[in-house]
């Protein structure tokens, strides 16, 4: 087992196939949409895809809330769909990974059906408990504990068939399954079994830290229900039960398993992650997502400190350095489209684009790629509430205006923060749509798809398409990026992000200016070696190793100075 698995030199993309491509006009991405746009796919360089979840679905959590997990919705196509999807993939070299989501399935899941019936053998396969006493009205009850769901409100829901409550940590309509009942372990990895005999090369797995939950369910301190659950020791029973039950029946094979984990700590991420423990190769934590949430969370943005962010993303580096393996992401289905978000989707789009998928992928750890990104995708103009879509969205809209705060602050977070903004159609070209679907979407298609789709970036060498091929090949070409050091530099620097990593006698400056003026760069070393350098990756076209003096380029670079959301990676 000393070989290296294949995951730690590999860039995996994220398909969210409700906005990826619509082969039948229904106006939803479907698996025979994904087959059309497999080339696309190929054509990155990256070796895996992540498929959010395609089964069977009422779709309140478009697939999230899943009914029968060894059918495809008829939405997405067939079983057979995507048995060729796997096969296609296979051919060009590419591995799949499909959305594992086990904490909950949906309530129109049989098994919930069920579990209803307290008489039922099934009653068990859920978290049902009676109401507590209310003291203010005697017929009734209250939750049995203060626990509230992710998706706000109380984590419980009243059963009028039993009178009994149900657990559910997102939407209602979401109740979680009960890990402490062996069957419900049984039936979940039989399950996994049947996909990965399928051809499945690993899973992505739901909110896989809240499947383990306290003994007793007490009563949460803050009304949270999460820093009771994702600290429960017993999680990491069940991982390492999974990959003996599941995974290790198949010795011949390398999976990919990661691991979504709200509020995990590094510490945490190390005991899930270091290989002797065997439990999973990565983690998708969220401390860098969270970084410009307020007081009241993630609808109360506040403007991105680069400091913040450059040092949680190294204290993972560091903390996982040797032990366990970072994945790096900064978009995906459920967060903003980072352009807009910390970059700068006006002028200096193709910069800002560019400079933060470079600094990430030269990261230590597994690059992840979300639909849109690698064309620089940002996000929609949502202004009323009937545009969205989310049901998270529905959640924070319908409980902030009950908080009572202004129309108009409520609506401003919604557009910067809703998840709707990562799920508008993927912009193939300049065509009615898109070129997503023939019919019409189920979002809306972003304006800017006129000038800002896959087709207009295709032969441009400068493009933000083009940059993310060369970063993805990258990975495949120098060491230093899959097993160096890594350094932060200057981390009170409120405009430069800078690391060194280190491999050998090899070391890699990445110097990158995240603002729209130019910086002038601290004296000495390791900065004055910049210029002498060799460089391996830049993003404005004079300083990419391309021909002096593109379209932005202009006079090209003062020496010491990077121009507005200038990167650079040079070997000094
Ligand atoms: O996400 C977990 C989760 O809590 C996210 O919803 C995220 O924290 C939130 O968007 C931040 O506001 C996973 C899936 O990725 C997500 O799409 C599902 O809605 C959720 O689980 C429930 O399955």
């Amino acid at each position: 087992m000393s070989t290296e698995p294949w995951w730690r030199r590999a860039v995996v993309y994220q398909v969210y196939p409700r906005s990826f491509a619509d082969s039948d006009g229904d106006g939803i991405g479907d698996i025979r949409g994904i087959l059309q746009r497999l080339d696309h796919i190929a054509a990155l360089g990256v070796d895996a895809v992540w498929l959010s979840p395609v089964y069977v679905s009422p779709q309140v959590d478009n697939g999230y809330d899943i009914s029968d997990y060894q059918a495809i919705d008829p939405t997405f196509g067939t079983l057979a769909d995507l048995d060729e999807l796997i096969e296609a993939m296979h051919a060009r070299g590419l591995r799949l990974v499909m959305d594992l989501v086990v904490n909950h399935t949906s309530d129109q899941h049989p098994w919930f059906q069920e579990s209803r019936d307290p008489a039922s053998p099934r009653r068990d396969w859920y978290i049902w408990r009676p109401g507590r006493p209310d003291p203010d009205d005697p017929g009734a009850t209250l939750p049995p504990n203060n626990w509230s769901s992710v998706f706000l409100g109380s984590a419980w829901e009243l059963d009028p068939v039993s009178g009994e409550y149900y657990l559910h940590s997102f939407t209602p309509q979401q109740p979680d399954l009960n890990w402490a009942e062996p069957a419900v372990r049984q039936a979940v990895y039989a399950m996994m079994r049947w996909w990965l005999d399928r051809g499945v090369d690993g899973f992505r797995m739901d909110v896989i830290n809240l499947i383990s939950k306290p003994e007793g369910l007490p009563d949460a301190e803050q009304g949270n229900q999460l820093e009771m659950v994702v600290n429960d020791p017993g999680l990491h029973r069940y991982l390492a039960e999974m990959r003996r039950e599941v995974f290790d029946a198949y010795p011949d094979r390398t999976f990919l398993t990661v691991g979504e984990m709200l509020a995990v700590t590094p510490e945490q991420a190390v005991l899930a992650t270091d290989p002797a423990r065997r439990e999973l190769d990565m983690v998708f934590q969220f401390e860098h997502m969270d970084v410009d949430h307020g007081a009241l969370g993630k609808y109360d943005p506040q403007p991105l400190d680069l400091r913040a962010l450059k040092a949680s993303l190294a204290r993972w580096q560091e903390m996982l350095a040797g032990q366990g393996w970072n994945s790096l992401y900064l978009n995906n289905h459920d967060q903003p489209r980072v352009v807009s978000r910390w970059g700068d989707d006006g002028r200096y789009w193709r910069e800002s684009a560019t400079l933060l998928g470079g600094v990430l992928h030269l990261h230590q750890g597994t690059p992840f790629v979300y639909q849109g990104e690698e064309i620089g995708m940002t996000n929609y103009p949502f202004a009323r509430p009937e545009d969205y879509r989310d049901v998270e969205a529905a959640r924070a809209y319908e409980i902030a205006t009950m908080m009572g705060l202004p129309e108009e602050l409520i609506l401003g977070s919604m557009a910067r923060m809703s998840r709707d903004n990562a799920r508008t159609p993927m912009q193939w070209d300049g065509d009615a749509e898109a070129g997503f679907t023939t019919g019409r979407s189920w979002l809306p298609v972003h304006q800017n798809h006129l000038w800002l789709n896959v087709a207009a970036q295709q032969d441009d060498p400068h493009s933000v398409l083009s940059f993310y091929k060369r970063l993805i090949a990258l990975r495949k070409a120098e060491d230093v990026i899959t097993t160096g050091s890594f350094r932060l530099l200057v981390p009170d620097h409120e405009r430069l992000w800078a690391f060194v990593r280190e491999s050998g006698d090899q070391r890699l400056l990445v110097v990158a200016n995240v603002s729209g003026d130019p910086l002038r760069l601290p004296a000495g070393d390791p900065f004055a070696a910049l210029d002498g350098g060799r460089l391996l990756i830049g993003n404005y076209p004079d300083g990419a190793g391309d021909a002096p003096g593109g379209a932005e380029g202009g006079a090209g670079a003062e020496p010491g100075v990077l121009r507005p959301w200038e990167l650079r990676a040079v070997y000094v």
